[in-house]
């Protein structure tokens, strides 16, 4: 009697989270529109790989991706490249801005998301699923291809 209480309180809670997130995403999608997303397909035994989109808003207020997770690796991270002694570097960054009526373009060589540890091989044209959270908490879920894509631009100049 009293696991069955507290079994209909958990599915009652659950079902109020996910309503809640489900709210989120809503508000979000509206304001801002994930365009083309990807990740790069790595050679087997490569555990480390990054994914690439277009963020647009079409809001009046500028909004911040804080955070990304994704079932395909251990470590979700923010990127971007900086140049340092002439050579292209990555570094973690604690957001990345979508201005407000405008658009934020992650691509090879710029600002990406990279997926460290990867637990298994990516296959070609299979959906990564990501989470994309942004700074007032709320999230929302893409799905990106695998593509294979050219390494561009590591050595020159932009
Ligand atoms: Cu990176």
């Amino acid at each position: 009697m009293k696991s069955s209480i507290s079994r209909s309180l958990v599915m009652l809670s659950l079902s109020f989270f996910f309503t809640s997130l489900f709210t989120m995403s809503q508000a979000i999608a509206s304001d801002v529109s994930i365009i083309d997303p990807y990740v790069r397909a790595v050679p087997p035994g490569q555990t480390v790989s990054a994914a690439f989109l277009q963020l647009e808003n079409s809001s009046g207020n500028t909004h911040y991706i804080v955070n990304a997770s994704s079932p395909v690796s251990k470590v979700v991270e923010l990127h971007s490249h900086v140049h340092e002694n002439g050579m292209m570097k990555m570094r973690q960054v604690e957001s990345i801005e979508i201005p407000a009526n405008g658009k934020t373009v992650l691509e090879p060589g710029g600002l990406h998301i990279m997926l460290i540890g990867l637990h298994d091989t990516l296959k070609i044209d299979q959906k990564v699923a990501i989470t994309l959270e942004f700074k007032d908490g709320s999230s929302q879920v893409i799905e990106a291809p695998v593509r294979k894509i050219m390494m561009k631009g590591m050595m020159m100049k932009k």
